[in-house]
């Protein structure tokens, strides 16, 4: 898989999940992910359904979080799972169907044993402090990010914290993708937030 630049993570976002898929495949987001956490399975299938009719067909590839079963029974594009999930062996073994999958990777350990796993891309993280996980992993920095980064043979996408005022710092870390939830999904105005980001990071 090739790099994709901005990943979207959707966790609550202010104007609710379809007006932010809208937002995001408008803006040409390649990667976006359907984060429903401490929510009934069937409220996530219900979003997730929704969320897919309005990527399907475009250049956004949906991502469901968490669970390969779901990801499978509502069509998604890929899977990302963390490192107490499904492995990403398991996943490809048990639904073949799923094109992309991705794993978060918290430290060089846990990057050097994606390395040996059938993954399309790696997240990051967290690279700056972030209560938007109920247990964030211990902050990396920039610097520590890049470090895994540049040990990635696939691509690797930074996230927690990121924000317009940091993005040129991760940049210069090394990233060539990085995620966000709140710096979108706090927006009433998605779009703009997206195209704000993609620019300060073409631009810095
Ligand atoms: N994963 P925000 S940090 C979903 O470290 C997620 O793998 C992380 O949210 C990791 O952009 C994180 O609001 C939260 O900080 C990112």
């Amino acid at each position: 898989m090739k790099d994709f630049g901005f990943y979207l993570v959707m966790t609550n976002p202010a104007v609710g999940y379809e007006k932010c898929a809208e937002a995001a495949v408008k803006a040409g987001v390649k990667m976006l992910q359907l984060r429903m956490k401490h929510v009934d399975e069937r409220v996530v299938a219900q979003t997730a359904l929704r969320v897919k009719a309005i990527t399907d067909g475009t250049e956004t590839n949906f991502i469901l979080n968490d669970s390969p079963q779901l990801a499978a029974d509502t069509g998604a594009d890929g899977v990302h799972v963390g490192q107490t999930d499904m492995p990403p062996g398991e996943v490809r073994r048990l639904f073949p169907q799923i094109k992309i999958v991705g794993l978060s990777t918290h430290n060089m350990e846990q990057m050097r044993s994606a390395i040996s796993q059938p993954v399309d891309y790696v997240g990051v993280g967290p690279v700056y402090a972030t209560p938007t996980k109920d247990i964030p992993d211990p902050v990396l920095t920039p610097a520590g990010a890049g470090e895994m980064i540049a040990a990635a043979p696939f691509p690797a996408v930074a996230i927690g914290g990121i924000n317009l005022a940091n993005l040129a710092e991760v940049k210069a870390a090394g990233a060539r993708n990085f995620a966000v939830v709140r710096e979108v999904c706090l927006s009433q105005d998605p779009y703009a937030a997206i195209r704000r980001l993609q620019e300060a990071f073409a631009n810095a």
